[in-house]
């Protein structure tokens, strides 16, 4: 192989094909490359920094991280202000804020009509009630609308992620009722923080910064007819609230709680005793 200067073997690199291959794959890949070897360059990387790097990145796919970095480092908010942008600029009316879905989604939760209770046995927290209904733009029920829902347990984790809990715990779907009204009990969920001993707080010590998310609740919506809503909603109060590691928090997502609700009509839920409500309607835009 011919000697060549590190811009000759960019070149090289970028425009070496024997077949058509994926034209956009080609273009993203060439920019990437491109915009690491000028690092590289630029800020002087020596050899020993750029294989930890490349040992911390396989270290990180495989402890199946990769999505709490892509938080954590903004680019799936980022891909959320993106989308709100695009409708802004096609004029499209707004509905329930987006928020991200985060890594720790999991598909098929146990499905119930209209209510469910989340979790087992005694409450690990303040027994929570959430209710409302899956509106249109024009503040039309959506009927038969269908909410998974999902939050951590009192210790922070997440089922199918941390050690310990069954499966598909503190996961339900729930169908709304004809006049797209659903209702769950839970317990109130504490706050995230990212696991220790791992790539990602590898990282974030490095970088000086802390894990942390405030205390949230997720939602994936879906109904025929109506674009898919992920969000979530975020518990008053939290420290994390304006400092999120995932920087996923927004103002419209914050829901109100009222104390010593009256458990009378929610009997079907087991409740017996005053218990914290939230009111939440997911306002969904038209597909
Ligand atoms: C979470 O619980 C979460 O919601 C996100 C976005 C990232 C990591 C953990
Ligand atoms: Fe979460």
């Amino acid at each position: 192989m011919a000697e060549m200067t590190q811009n000759q073997l960019l070149e090289l690199v970028n425009s070496t094909q024997t077949a058509p291959g994926n034209p956009r794959v080609r273009q993203l890949t060439q920019r990437v490359v491109s915009d690491l070897f000028h690092t590289i360059d630029e800020l002087d990387v020596t050899p020993d920094e750029f294989w930890a790097a490349m040992d911390w990145l396989g270290r990180l796919g495989a402890s199946g991280q990769i999505g709490l970095i892509t938080a954590g480092l903004g680019f799936d908010r980022l891909l959320d202000i993106r989308a709100d942008e695009a409708d802004a600029k096609a004029g499209l009316q707004s509905g329930t804020p987006r928020a991200i879905e985060g890594p720790l989604f999991v598909a098929g939760a146990p499905l119930s009509q209209g209510e469910v209770r989340l979790d087992e046995g005694e409450p690990q927290g303040e027994v929570f009630v959430m209710e409302g209904q899956a509106l249109d733009l024009q503040g039309q029920p959506v009927p038969h609308a269908l909410i998974d829902v999902w939050h951590a347990n009192s210790q922070g984790g997440y089922s199918h992620f941390f050690p310990g809990m069954k499966p598909y715990e503190l996961r339900r779907r729930i169908q709304a009722d004809a006049q797209g009204r659903y209702r769950f009990r839970s317990y109130l969920p504490p706050g995230y923080a990212i696991p220790p001993a791992s790539p990602t707080s590898e990282l974030f010590a490095a970088l000086g910064r802390h894990g942390n998310r405030p205390a949230h609740i997720h939602f994936l919506v879906v109904a025929p007819g109506m674009r898919t809503l992920t969000t979530q909603v975020n518990l008053p109060g939290d420290t994390y609230l304006d400092d999120d590691f995932a920087f996923a928090t927004r103002d419209g997502l914050i829901v109100a709680l009222e104390r010593g609700v009256d458990p009378a009509g929610y009997e079907s839920l087991g409740i017996t005793a005053p218990m914290v409500r939230a009111r939440f309607n997911f306002v969904l835009q038209p597909a």
